[in-house]
């Protein structure tokens, strides 16, 4: 068990990194933490490329293939493991039993070999990790957790999983809970708050965009460097600060479909937007809270966001110009 504080971070597995949150947080490690090899692990079909396959070794990691992540770890003598292998909660709601097969055999296997050779592990909780009976506006830390999606149980126990390898076999386990989450690099795929991210597409391509979440449903939600800062300075974190484990609330901006439209539209005006409600994602987005109280991670571990849906809609807005424009869209 790691007992000081110091950055132990330096041969890291990143499972799932060719995914949404993956394929930049593999990137962000390589490039900011001198010394460290990230081995992007991924599973046939959806293998790494161009500058991720180029910049760092990649293997398969299925999460379900206990023997085959045990010889990646012992090989790399790998001290971190990220574990982004998921479905999201629309796809999990149309596929329960590989979603729990995924995220909780999966999980099983990863804190098991975490265990016999001493490594740390992040699984990232969710929003979707909360349910209807949850406060909605200003959800606390501890809480009601009874969500109705197969992916908030899976969180659920994730959360329950990790911190049960912490206190019983003193795993480094740490999480935090992720809003949605806003992208230009890796779409996303099949999750309820998916909708935040497709829009800027469609803005930029100039293109209609059929929104399937009710105007006046809020939603926590994040731009991705301050959900990847969160990620790495949460397992950077000084241990003997940490009260909580898993999973940390964290927040940057809250919002309802009409207020992004709203923001977006100062950008470009010609926004173009129609309703088609999907009543899978609607109910889930239903039973989320409409916004976290982050407190204990400003206090535990100094987690602190920097961006607002102003300034992630500029960036977000430029970067996918730049794609557009070299045809990369
Ligand atoms: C989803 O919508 O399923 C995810 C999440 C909030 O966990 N983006």
């Amino acid at each position: 068990m790691r007992t000081t504080f110091e950055i132990t971070m330096k041969n890291v597995l990143v499972i799932g990194s060719t995914g949404q949150i993956g394929s930049e947080l593999t990137m962000k490690i390589r490039r900011e933490i001198p010394g460290s090899t990230v081995v992007a692990g991924y599973i046939p079909g959806a293998e790494p490329k161009g500058e991720l396959l180029e910049s760092g070794p990649a293997e398969i990691a299925d999460v379900r293939d206990a023997a085959a992540l045990a010889d990646i770890v012992k090989r790399y003598r790998i001290d971190t493991i990220y574990n982004l292998a998921a479905l999201l909660s629309a796809v999990a709601e149309r596929k329960p039993l590989l979603a729990w097969d995924i995220q909780m055999n999966g999980l099983l296997n990863i804190l098991e070999v975490a265990r016999e050779n001493n490594a740390a592990v992040f699984t990232p909780s969710s929003i979707g990790s909360f349910g209807p009976e949850t406060p909605r506006v200003g959800t606390p830390q501890d809480t009601i957790q009874r969500p109705r999606s197969m992916y908030g149980v899976t969180k659920v126990a994730t959360e329950l999983l990790s911190d049960y390898y912490f206190h019983k076999y003193g795993v480094d386990t740490r999480s935090v809970r992720f809003p949605g989450l806003i992208s230009n690099v890796t779409l996303p795929g099949g999750g309820t708050t998916d909708y935040a991210v497709e829009v800027y597409y469609a803005a930029v391509k100039g293109e209609e965009f059929v929104c399937p979440i009710a105007p006046g449903t809020y939603m926590d939600m994040m731009y991705m460097p301050d959900a990847l800062k969160a990620a790495i300075d949460l397992m950077n974190a000084d241990p003997s600060r940490l009260i909580h484990r898993n999973s940390f609330n964290i927040a940057s901006m809250s919002f309802e479909p009409e207020q992004i439209f709203a923001k977006i539209r100062e950008y470009i005006p010609g926004l173009r937007v129609r309703y088609e409600v999907d009543p899978v994602r609607q109910a889930i987005a239903t039973s989320w809270p409409d916004s976290m109280d982050d407190s204990c991670a400003r206090a535990e571990w100094d987690w602190k966001p920097v961006y607002d849906m102003d300034s992630m809609t500029r960036d977000m807005i430029d970067c996918l110009r730049k794609r557009y424009n070299n045809n990369n869209l």
